[in-house]
């Protein structure tokens, strides 16, 4: 599985300066580029700035052109998004007495991340990617954080498999309990109604069979910033799903009443309110987008040219991986790079391009074992949720 070597001759190159998606708006940086270059906040002050586009001290995105090729996402560049202020640093003074209620089996209890350690050792490559990652790319400017492509990162997980916690707790309770449900231990804002804000996501109970409670990240204790001392990782499910500082796993027969899962996180066609019975943001989607050539890096010189990106789905693996510099007209199959860590991780593709001068728009498409095909165009709904469209994903490249 090497990067393979495409000529590209003159005939795809796009007629005048834009090509058919820029015209229509797609494939434009104007997410990135507007955005203010804020400090970092201190809880995050570790992390690598010049990676970073600063939204809000709660919203950090990684720049695209900041994407290595090595598969795993440092922490330094990791995103950040909290719904809630982030907890003080008190919580990871002391790690292991931090404690997690487990409700919903035979013996219900309080474990701390000390006990948890000794139930068992897992750890998992995953995509982390917020469901509104590719937002800003929404041509109805969807409120919330006008994300690009950088809510999302690839990082390994070490921590207790959620199923021998059940298992050591006697088993679920009742063999029809539906739901995992998480909640995220953040001290709520008083005067106001906990279910409003607290951050509380209930999954179909299949999501147990993968589930982790997590306190470390790419080898190291899980930074407050993304969790620790501990955190329920859920592979294949989208961001917010990701409990952080979790205080409580309970086993249910019905979806949390919370806001944030009642009404928060749906699928609302345009037009509409978000209700219950829309679509949860659950599983990722199959997606793709190239990191390198980025307009960021430098002038593209003609000849050869390194094409590379990340391609991923929910709980399939990415089989294949097409690009095309037309901007969808022609597409060459990419070769996939680096470690396989998996299906719940991120795959490295690469192309090498034998280019003239012109001007390119880049898009890359993904297809998983399940069949799934990446698609030209979003699915239009009122947050900016679950943004894979490879068109509006496209660089538009001068090679000069
Ligand atoms: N407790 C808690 N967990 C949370 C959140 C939060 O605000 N509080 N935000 C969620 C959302 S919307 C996303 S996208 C991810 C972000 O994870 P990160 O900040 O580690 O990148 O965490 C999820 N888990
Ligand atoms: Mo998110």
């Amino acid at each position: 599985m090497t990067a393979t070597t495409t000529s590209i001759p003159r005939r795809h190159l796009l007629a005048g300066s834009a090509g058919a998606l820029a015209a229509a708006g797609l494939g434009s940086w104007s997410g990135a580029a507007t955005a203010q270059a804020k400090a970092l906040p201190e809880y995050a002050a570790w992390k690598d700035a010049a990676s970073l586009i600063v939204h809000s001290s709660t919203t950090i995105e990684t720049k695209r052109s900041a994407f290595g090729s090595s598969v795993i996402t440092p922490a330094e560049q990791l995103y950040i998004r909290n719904n809630l202020p982030t907890p003080p640093a008190s919580i990871v003074a002391d790690r292991d007495a931090w404690a997690v209620s487990i409700e919903g089996v035979r013996n219900p209890r309080t474990l701390t991340v000390a006990e948890l350690k000794t139930l068992g050792l897992d750890s998992v490559a995953t995509v982390l990617q917020c469901s509104g990652n590719g937002r800003g790319f929404f041509p109805h400017k969807p409120s919330g954080t006008p994300w690009t492509v950088g809510a999302a990162g690839c990082v390994v997980w070490s921590g207790v498999p959620l199923r021998a916690v059940v298992e050591a707790l006697g088993g679920l309770a009742d063999a029809s309990l539906g739901y995992l449900t998480g909640t995220g231990g953040e001290k709520l804002p008083e005067g106001v109604d906990p279910q409003s804000v607290v951050v509380e996501r209930s999954l179909p109970i299949k999501a147990l069979g993968d589930a982790l409670l997590a306190w470390e990240m790419n080898g190291a204790p899980l930074p407050l910033a993304h969790g620790g001392p501990l955190r329920l990782v859920v592979p294949g499910y989208q961001g917010v799903n990701n409990i952080k500082y979790v205080k409580r796993v309970a086993f249910t027969a019905k979806e949390s009443d919370a806001k944030i899962m009642q009404h928060g996180y749906r699928i609302t066609p345009l037009g509409a309110k978000a209700d219950p019975s829309q679509a949860s943001v659950l599983e990722v989607n199959v997606k793709s987008w190239i990191n390198a050539p980025h307009p960021d890096t430098g002038t593209v010189k003609a000849g050869l040219l390194q094409v590379h990106g990340v391609a991923f789905s929910g709980t399939s693996p990415v089989t294949k991986v097409e690009i095309s510099v037309d901007g969808g007209k022609v597409w060459h199959t990419a070769g996939f790079v680096g470690p396989d860590l998996g299906r719940f991780a991120w795959r490295q593709f690469a192309s090498q391009l034998k280019i003239p001068a012109g001007k390119y728009t880049m898009v890359s498409r993904a297809t998983d074992a399940a069949g799934n095909v990446q698609p030209e165009q979003r699915l239009e709904n009122v947050s900016g949720y679950g943004n894979n469209s490879w068109a509006d994903h496209a660089v538009q490249v001068t090679v000069a």
